[in-house]
């Protein structure tokens, strides 16, 4: 009887070893371990043992199953994995970062109105400039006649890295390096400094239908003999009428910026509730939208212009706020919502 179970074992290891797939497994699972199997067979060829011999040789035939059951376990698993590893190199070289298939795709309402203005200006002889997102406190505060402690820095708490950099705060952040790229064409040539920079600003404050702690100005400036206030307006108005295509209510009103002077406010009528008054415009009717003014003798000095010679422009458009006139949205928090939902709506003819 020993020799029948080592015999069973043997040629068990061998199938097994020869088996290539689920369907060999389960054919030799059947042949060992089924009703008409070897395993069966030696059980019921234990009935003309000795009570004696019956137990110890049921124990070896129990043994017997149990290796041959754990031994076609692992053939089982180890065959599966060769299926997936096969899967898996016959599977095509793919790109994760490829976007998934949510459609044609659509520009954010930011970027459609962005755009928009960059056609505007660029058709006004202006320049379209890209500036960092973190810049250093010299750009974002000092060149901008904003001393350390100076109280108008209370106005635009940010986000400050370790290293003493941090999250610009309004896109006047690139006015002085703006200066300094162009300042040369302006004394040797004479050609007027005319740019515009859009981007994203950052502020630490809280959220309301009005105010994000992310969100997107863009910038203007010009600079050359001789321009004055009168300037300014035009520019205003003209790119207020091509963004709106209809006449707005606008108010120009004194504000005060350490890097104008004189400043302004521009604020418009608001469009979500025509002037009444609601949470978009903080119950004033009036949307603050452009602040502006003529940049002051200092500011040009650090950017390496002479305030006695050129006299220039600045404004800092509230794109963003812009972005919520132009559609009717009323929450400006929709517009960080990554809601695709939202965001598709808009298109450039709007
Ligand atoms: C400034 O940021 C000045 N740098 C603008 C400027 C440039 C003045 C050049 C003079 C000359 P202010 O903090 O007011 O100013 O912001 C300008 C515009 O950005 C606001 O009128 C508003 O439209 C928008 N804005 C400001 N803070 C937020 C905010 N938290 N969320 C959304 N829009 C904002």
């Amino acid at each position: 009887m020993e020799s029948k179970i080592s015999l069973v074992r043997d040629e068990f290891s061998a199938e097994l070893d020869r088996a290539e797939n689920s369907a060999d497994l389960e054919a030799i699972r059947v042949k060992y371990l089924g009703k008409k199997g070897p395993v069966t067979e030696l059980m019921k060829g234990m009935k003309d043992l000795s009570n004696e011999e019956k137990k110890s040789f049921g124990q070896k035939v129990n043994e017997l199953k149990a290796e041959l059951t754990d031994k076609l376990a692992e053939k089982t698993a180890f065959l599966k994995e060769q299926e997936i590893l096969k899967e898996i190199e016959a599977t095509p070289d793919f790109d994760i970062s490829m976007p998934a298939n949510l459609g044609e795709g659509s520009y954010h309402p930011v970027t459609l109105v962005q755009r928009q203005c960059e056609q505007i200006f660029k058709s006004m002889g202006f320049a379209v400039e890209d500036y960092a997102e973190i810049v250093s406190d010299y750009e974002c505060f000092e060149a901008l006649n904003i001393p350390k402690h100076h109280p108008a820095r209370d106005m635009q708490d940010t986000y400050y890295l370790d290293n003493g950099q941090l999250l610009k705060s309004h896109t006047s952040a690139a006015q002085n390096a703006i200066y300094k790229k162009y300042k040369d064409a302006l004394i040797n040539d004479g050609v007027p400094i005319k740019a515009i920079f859009p981007g994203r600003c950052f502020r630490n404050e809280a959220t309301d239908a009005c105010h994000e702690n992310t969100f997107f100005q863009m910038e203007g400036v010009m600079v050359d003999k001789d321009i004055s206030i009168s300037n300014l307006i035009y520019f205003m108005k003209t790119m207020l009428s091509e963004v709106f295509r209809k006449d707005l209510k606008v108010r120009l009103r004194p504000g005060f910026f350490p890097f104008v002077e004189p400043g302004f406010e521009l604020d418009i009528s608001c469009l979500i509730c025509g002037g009444d008054g609601c949470p978009s415009c903080k119950h004033s009717g009036w949307l603050e939208l452009c602040p502006c003014g003529m940049i002051h003798p200092e500011v040009l000095k650090a950017g390496g212009i002479d305030p006695e010679e050129y006299t220039g422009f600045a404004f800092g458009l509230g794109l963003t706020r812009l972005v919520m006139m132009k559609y009717g949205i009323k929450d400006i928090r929709d517009l960080n919502s990554g809601s695709l939902k939202t965001l598709t709506q808009f298109t450039d003819d709007e």
